[in-house]
């Protein structure tokens, strides 16, 4: 596997699950990489020198080099195709690439705005509609559950970055009151995930009371 000349510089927030899901993946490779904390609650990610590097002013950003990556499903999509030139966690046949956008699609939308919008509510107390976060949830892991049946990761039968996409605020969800009780082939897909060799977790927040 190619490997970065210096260590990838990860631009990140320790609450954050997008922040997360390219620490995991920076990790699972195997990857050399120091992480810069950026302190949201002091607003550092709107300061200019981190708006040059992401003008949206949000975590996570890469520097890979004199690549600057920000998104989190795009810095998942360039650390595959630079670093997995097998094309084992981002498959280039067209039905299995189309089925990781699916849900790197599914972890834009339902998901970011579902659970991950229902715990900034909960541990950060953002004024969002938790009814509806709680609907996007529901509406995702529905889906969810029974696909994960069957297999054992969500479009192959190994890991790719779809799951890595999928992974942090889901094992997180219970922090924004969103139950997985109902999801059990949810949570055991999430033990999977835990059981890949250099697996590095999510700091854990506490749950809220009515969860
Ligand atoms: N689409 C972006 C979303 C990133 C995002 O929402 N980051 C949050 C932390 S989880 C953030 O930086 N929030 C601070 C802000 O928006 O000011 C991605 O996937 O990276």
């Amino acid at each position: 596997m190619p490997a970065p000349a210096r260590p990838i510089r990860l631009h990140r927030f320790a609450l954050s699950g997008h922040s997360h899901r390219a620490e995991l993946f920076l990790s699972l490779l195997g990857l050399p990489f120091e992480v810069v904390d950026v302190d949201l609650v002091k607003r550092a990610q709107k300061q200019p020198d981190f708006l040059a590097k992401n003008p949206f002013g949000q975590v996570p950003v890469i520097e890979d080099g004199d690549a600057v990556i920000a998104d989190s499903n795009a810095i998942l999509v360039y650390l595959a195709t630079r670093y997995d030139p097998a094309g084992r966690w981002l498959p280039r046949e067209p039905r299995a690439v189309a089925e990781v956008q699916k849900w790197l699609s599914l972890a834009a939308g339902e998901l970011a705005f579902g659970p991950a919008e229902a715990r900034v509510i909960k541990l950060f107390g953002a004024k969002y509609d938790y009814e509806r976060t709680k609907t996007l949830a529901a509406r995702l892991y529905t889906v969810m559950d029974p696909h994960l049946a069957t297999r054992p990761f969500l479009a192959a039968d190994h890991a790719t970055i779809a799951d890595l996409a999928l992974y942090s605020y889901t094992a997180h969800a219970p922090e924004g009151g969103i139950s997985l009780e109902p999801y059990p082939n949810v949570r055991a897909w999430i033990a999977r995930i835990e059981a890949l060799s250099n697996f590095v977790p999510m700091p854990k927040s506490p749950l809220p009371a009515a969860a």
